[in-house]
């Protein structure tokens, strides 16, 4: 039986990259770095999940850029940034998001989230959508470098569940990219799957449905339930 449900957060909640690559190139600039993202390049980048992980390949590929704990300061900066272009406003939940999480609530589903990106980021995009705090809303945050191995690494998911203290077969997961809907499946969890913007591109095929987005989405009744 259905008692939880695990959201991605960057492409799945709304549609966060572009916030992202925004900071990761003020940051950039602010430190004086040579490097700049263009929509293309961070368009193939974003297939290294984790924003450190994405500035390390980067490094790899140019031959520049600071070593391991200059790159980390510059990763926090990066940070503080996103937090800031968020609080901006504009943000918007994609399609179908505040009622699947209204619904959920009222047919006492347990919420949580498995993201690769920070704690923090996850409090400035709950901030920014709902007014309130993530903690608020979700029972549940697994997040960031928590995990040791990121998406598609079942790690954050199965942190998640271990954390909700349920078996993979009482959770489904909501996710937008391949990394994502392979760390999931590798979880053992049913997946829902709407590319975003970032990941339109992505074979999704993995997932047990695949939507363009979850405005027309229901929840499964009890009816619907396995077990
Ligand atoms: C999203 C990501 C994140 C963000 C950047 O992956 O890969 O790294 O792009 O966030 P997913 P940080 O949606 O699969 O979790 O810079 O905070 O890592
Ligand atoms: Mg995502």
């Amino acid at each position: 039986m259905l008692r939880a449900l695990i959201f991605d957060v960057d492409g799945t909640l709304a549609e966060t990259e572009e916030a992202h690559r925004r900071a990761f190139n003020d940051t950039f600039a602010a430190a004086g770095l040579g490097w700049h993202w263009d929509h293309d390049t961070y368009l193939r980048l974003l297939k290294v999940t984790g924003g450190k992980e994405r500035m390390k390949a980067w490094r790899v590929e140019t031959g520049t850029g600071p070593h391991d704990s200059a790159l980390a300061a510059l990763h926090r900066a990066k940070t503080a940034r996103y937090a800031e272009i968020l609080a901006t406003g504009g943000l918007k939940p994609r399609p179908g998001i505040l009622r699947l999480i209204d619904e959920a609530r009222a047919a006492g589903l347990r919420l949580a989230v498995a993201t690769t990106t920070s704690p923090g980021n996850v409090e400035a995009l709950a901030r920014a959508i709902w007014r309130r705090g993530a903690a608020d809303l979700f029972d549940v945050i697994a997040a960031g470098d928590e995990v040791t191995r990121k998406k598609p690494d079942p790690a954050v998911y199965l942190l998640a569940l271990q954390r909700l203290g349920l078996p993979a077969s009482a959770a489904l997961a909501f996710e937008d990219s391949r990394n994502g809907v392979l760390a999931a499946r590798a979880a053992g969890l049913s997946v829902v799957a709407a590319p975003s913007r970032f990941t339109a591109g992505d074979d999704l095929s993995s997932a047990g449905l695949v939507l363009p987005d979850l405005g027309g989405y229901a929840l499964p009744t009890r009816a619907h339930q396995a077990g």
